[in-house]
């Protein structure tokens, strides 16, 4: 099977806003190839100019796992070009079929070289926020195994954080919403996340370390969303909040 021309046609897929069909539907693929595809695609990402900014992961909750019939905890790769400031608009053309979730991320403070704990993690951070993150599968109807979606770099297709505050601010136990022009959507606890979002900082960890994926200082980890997922449309303002993180916002546009 040619694993570079799967990962091409992902990367297409997501470069002009274009579906394509399952990967398995065609060619059965097991977990290591579906990552082995994700880490193709993102070279291509890389050699256009864009830059590895952390990692995200994926079916951290009950929640998140029922929506979308899977049943395992992925991860994915976050790049500069997924990064939207406050007050930038996200434009709807530039993807297929966009949702949101509200998330909770984390900023090391220092390269990672040790898988972290309880133990460690303070001193690898620097700042916890709430954010949002969008997603838009490449796939048709937004459908997929737990396979596609991995070699799909977990749908990963956008992320804004909102402001970073203290380490040490709790990140268990917080109410999460998502809130679509003044109306919640979503609601959740973050301790859906793993039983606590620390825990996908320390399987971000653990995952950068056994595949070889550097972790350096200034890097986002995104825990992985604690509600469903909600498909976002042009002129809505989209919003996230976390008890005690505060909000972030993202108004979507059509350029
Ligand atoms: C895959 C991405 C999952 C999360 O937070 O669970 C994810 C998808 O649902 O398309 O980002
Ligand atoms: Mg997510």
């Amino acid at each position: 099977m040619n694993y570079n021309l799967i990962a091409d046609s992902l990367d297409k897929a997501a470069m002009y806003a274009t579906p394509i069909a399952q990967v398995s539907g065609q060619n059965p693929i097991n977990l290591d190839e579906a990552y082995a595809i994700q880490s193709i695609s993102l070279a291509k990402r890389y050699v256009r100019g864009e830059k590895f900014l952390g990692i995200k992961l994926g079916f951290t909750s009950k929640a998140k796992m029922e929506q979308m019939g899977v049943h395992d905890m992925i991860w994915g790769r976050l790049t500069d070009r997924m990064l939207y400031m406050e007050n930038e608009e996200l434009d709807i053309q530039d993807f297929i079929h966009p949702r949101a979730e509200p998330e909770i991320a984390f900023r090391l403070s220092q390269d990672v070289d040790c898988i972290l704990d309880e133990s460690n993690a303070m001193d690898y951070i620097d700042g916890v926020a709430v954010a949002i993150e969008i997603i838009d599968s490449r796939y048709e109807n937004f459908k997929f195994s737990l396979e596609d979606v991995v070699a799909d770099n977990c749908s990963s297709a956008g992320f804004i954080i909102g402001e970073w505050q203290p380490k040490d601010t709790p990140v268990a136990n917080l109410e999460m919403k998502l809130i679509i022009d003044n109306e919640t959507v979503e609601s959740g606890n973050s301790n859906a996340i793993l039983g606590n979002p620390m825990e996908s900082l320390y399987a971000a960890s653990r995952l950068a370390l056994e595949n070889g994926e550097q972790l350096l200082e200034g890097h986002v980890i995104l825990a992985g969303a604690a509600t469903s997922a909600i498909y976002i449309k042009e002129g809505q303002l989209v919003k996230a909040e976390a008890s005690g993180l505060g909000s972030v916002e993202l108004q979507i546009g059509n350029e």
